[in-house]
């Protein structure tokens, strides 16, 4: 087995997640870095001036993904299949520091010390940052695009978490909807893609492993159900004659648990977003939305899942005398990760004294996109507590830094060196 060549610099790169980590940060202790905010918008600035130190070339594609190289191969990319390394740079609201950051710095962290060293690779090596990873408009909006698309209408009828519509922010940004209605990856210019991420849940830490191997990533569904009432006054309407579209959905966010259980133990579905309008406490409610994301490591449940849901909604709306508007969006089917990349990356921690083990992914990440067009794998560091999406979301350095060296690894591997 052949010795690591070279390491990450740790101190750059715990810097880095450090300073990154102050942008967005709000009071409640989390970070707010919802895409296209003001606080991703200097995270982007940010992650652009690290490139621009470093001496290396970035480009932008139509929906804002960034693909970052080394000035001397960027010209050569186009005709040597590149191996690409990276993540996100978003967060949920008040989200934690590492779910994104880490692959995104790990991977630029990788490229700078390739670059820096003057290794020669038969392949470029390319630091990627995908847009909107976390869906405040569409899950894994920057993958999305580049593997499957998006027409212009699916572009424009996007609303955002905040109710906003995707073309007026995107635009605001200086986007155009043409462009990012072009976006598409050429899965010939692609060589392998690597993602390191922290793994999310305990399984690691409970185990006591440095290294997951990643063996597949779930599969997503999701979108909005909403259901129609009528406004009516709080004080004066009898309990018998209300269109309460609270009550409908109430019951139908009690109803997500059995689904879940009777379809597999393996199914899980959140309701993380209630809207009611008109929004009064004496005024019953007229319209009740809420959100639904739904996973499944097989799409044959995926598809049950969804099912069932539809089913449920339109049976209490019906059980409730309302109207109900169902409205998923396409889901992103579960992906095998590559076999060859899974053996190179726990060759590689083995070669470092780590230990790893294969484990699946319950989150969902842009690699799921990649998967299907070019040989994808992803490698897992332990979460402190199993604790992400959320403040308390943490992993130590120590961890942070074998993730970042098995990448380079990985990567240096994947590129030919
Ligand atoms: O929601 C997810 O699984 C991911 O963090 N975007
Ligand atoms: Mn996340
Ligand atoms: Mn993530």
């Amino acid at each position: 087995m052949t010795a690591p060549v070279l390491s990450v610099n740790a101190p750059r790169l715990i810097a880095d997640l450090t300073d990154l980590g102050c942008i967005g940060r709000v009071e409640a202790g989390g970070i707010n870095r919802t895409s296209f905010s003001a606080a991703d918008t200097e995270a982007r600035g940010w992650y652009l001036a690290r490139c621009a130190e470093a001496g290396l070339s970035v480009r932008q594609d139509g929906v804002g993904n960034l693909i970052v190289s080394s000035p001397a191969v960027a010209a050569e990319i186009a005709a040597r299949p590149a191996v690409w390394s990276g993540s996100h740079l978003d967060t949920v609201p008040n989200g934690g520091q590492f779910d994104g950051a880490l692959g995104a710095l790990a991977a630029l962290e990788c490229l700078r010390r390739i670059h820096e060293e003057g290794i020669e690779l038969q392949r470029p090596v390319c630091a990627i940052m995908y847009t909107d990873e976390e869906g405040s408009y569409a899950h894994l909006l920057g993958s999305s695009a580049l593997a499957r698309g998006f027409s212009r209408a699916e572009l424009e009828a996007m609303v955002g978490r905040d109710g906003d519509r995707f073309v007026d922010t995107f635009t605001a940004a200086g986007g155009d909807l043409d462009a990012a209605a072009q976006t598409r990856i050429d899965p010939g210019a692609l060589h392998a893609t690597v993602e390191l991420h922290i793994e999310q849940g305990p399984t690691l830490e409970e185990q006591g492993i440095q290294i997951g191997v990643v063996s597949g990533i779930v599969g997503l569904g999701g979108g909005v159900v909403t259901f129609l009432g009528r406004a009516d006054h709080a004080g004066t309407t009898p309990m018998s004659q209300r269109r309460d579209a609270l009550v409908a959905a109430g019951a139908f966010v009690v109803a997500l648990p059995e689904i879940a259980a009777r379809i597999s133990d393996r199914a899980v579905i959140t309701c993380g977003m209630v809207s009611v309008r008109p929004g009064s406490a004496n005024v019953i409610p007229e319209s009740a939305q809420v959100s639904v994301d739904f996973r499944h490591p097989e799409q044959g449940q995926v598809e049950a899942l969804e099912a069932a849901i539809r089913d449920t909604a339109r049976n209490i709306a019906a059980q409730y005398g309302l109207q109900v508007g169902i409205d998923l969006e396409e889901s992103i089917p579960p992906a095998p990760l590559d076999r060859g990349v899974q053996k190179i990356i726990a060759a590689r921690a083995a070669a470092r004294g780590l230990s790893s083990v294969s484990m699946p992914s319950g989150a969902g990440h842009d690699s799921q996109n990649l998967a299907p067009l070019v040989p994808t794998g992803m490698i897992f560091v332990p979460s402190i507590e199993g604790r992400s999406h959320c403040p308390e979301e943490n992993t130590s350095w120590e961890d942070v830094e074998n993730g970042a060296n098995v990448l380079l690894d990985t990567l240096i591997q994947l590129a030919g060196g």
